[in-house]
């Protein structure tokens, strides 16, 4: 979000929040006023004020944007849309967003791409790996239909896994596009050496990676694999194996700061196989279920319930080899204070800040890990 904005700014949106007493989800106009972080929140049902105006620089600026999910002392709120047209017009181009597809060629390079996109600006505001069907991949390109290279790109489409995503920036369609290159390959190397496709790509097909084209087929796309209405949607299932396996969750702080990139590179540069991946956000009392084996044991354990649920978050099911205490090992001891003293390489050494934000979550005992796993990649999936 603009930082050099005038003293009155004042953003409104339309936020909702599921109260679990009454069962039921209340309406809000959420006002965010940049220039001291402050916000307020009324009810559109009592037609009351329910929050003051208060400083609340627990959320960032780069944090108000519809779709996403905001933690307002520790309730869960949801910024569904803009709630008056300078909201729309300020921030609806500086917040584009436009669909990225890094296609089964290129699903090797995955932290690489990430990291890409990540200096690039980007912010990844959804993700999922998936593997699409031939009808899947067919529809998604319907538009190329009986040209002569269909049947090679739903060939190559419906290979492997693919990871889709939704990205955000400040005119993201054309500067995805942008940092994408040309679709050829081959030309890509000669005319934008440092583009995605020149960089990872190998020919006209396998080029890497999807940018949309247009807002509208970045609506349509984002629609296809991120729809707004999960109950009635068929877009293509997550990949987990759901066993021999282990979860990874990397936490929304971890996510906020841009580590994802980093993260996934050190878990592919370690040789561990990413089985499924797919950004969450969770309701406070679906963390509390999570986390329940922590209650009364560790004593942040109420910390540990908001920092899990104070934004998005990305689990990865990993395959265990037989072993799920290797990946474990890997990901380090709780507190990055300590792993930093004993074993510096792991990933709480190198990406956590504290107990409670320490980047990645990992199924502790090693008879939990099918239910871990379940617990993000079936049950929250549904
Ligand atoms: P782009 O928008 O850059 O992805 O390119 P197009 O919409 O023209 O093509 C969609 C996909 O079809 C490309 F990613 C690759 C594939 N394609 C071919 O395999 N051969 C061609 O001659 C053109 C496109």
């Amino acid at each position: 979000m603009n930082t050099g904005v005038e003293d009155s700014t004042r953003y409104c949106f339309i936020a909702e929040w599921f109260d679990p007493q009454a069962a039921l989800v209340r309406q809000y106009q959420l006002f965010f006023y940049p220039r001291d972080c402050s916000i307020e929140i009324f009810d559109l049902k009592t037609r009351r004020s329910f929050l003051k105006k208060t400083k609340y620089d627990a959320i960032k600026g780069s944090e108000y944007f519809v779709g996403n999910v905001i933690n307002v002392y520790s309730r869960q709120m949801t910024l569904k849309e803009y709630g008056d047209e300078f909201t729309r017009k300020q921030l609806s181009t500086s917040q584009e967003t436009t669909l990225a597809i890094i296609k089964p060629d290129a699903t090797r390079f995955k932290g690489d791409i990430l990291q890409a996109m990540s200096r690039d600006g980007f912010k990844v505001t959804q993700i999922q790996m998936c593997h699409l069907t031939k009808d899947q991949a067919g529809a998604f390109y319907a538009e190329h239909k009986g040209k002569p290279f269909f049947n090679n790109l739903v060939e190559l489409m419906t290979s492997g896994c693919c990871i889709v995503m939704e990205l955000m920036r400040p005119n993201a369609i054309l500067r995805w596009r942008d940092l994408l290159g040309p679709t050829n390959t081959q030309q890509a190397q000669a005319s934008a050496p440092n583009s995605i496709r020149a960089r990872f790509g190998t020919d006209q097909t396998k080029n890497a990676c999807h940018g949309s084209d247009s807002p509208e087929s970045a609506r349509r796309e984002l629609e296809f694999f991120f729809p707004r209405d999960t109950s009635r949607s068929r877009a293509p299932a997550n990949t987990a194996r759901l066993s021999n396996s282990t979860l990874a969750v990397v936490k929304p702080q971890a996510v906020k700061d841009d580590q994802l990139a980093q993260i996934v590179k050190d878990i592919d540069a370690a040789g561990f196989n990413i089985l499924a991946l797919k950004s969450f956000n969770l309701e406070k009392s679906d963390c509390e279920e999570f986390l329940e084996v922590y209650k009364g044991v560790v004593n942040e354990y109420g910390d540990m319930v908001c920092e899990m649920s104070s934004g998005t978050c990305v689990a990865l099911e990993i395959d265990a080899q037989g072993d799920p205490a290797k990946f474990r090992a890997f990901v380090g001891p709780a507190d990055p204070e300590i792993a930093r003293h004993l074993r510096p390489q792991t990933l709480r050494a190198k990406y956590g800040k504290s107990k409670v934000q320490n980047a990645v979550h990992v199924t502790d005992l090693v008879d939990d890990a099918p239910l871990e796993v379940e617990y993000f990649f079936r049950i929250l999936s549904q």
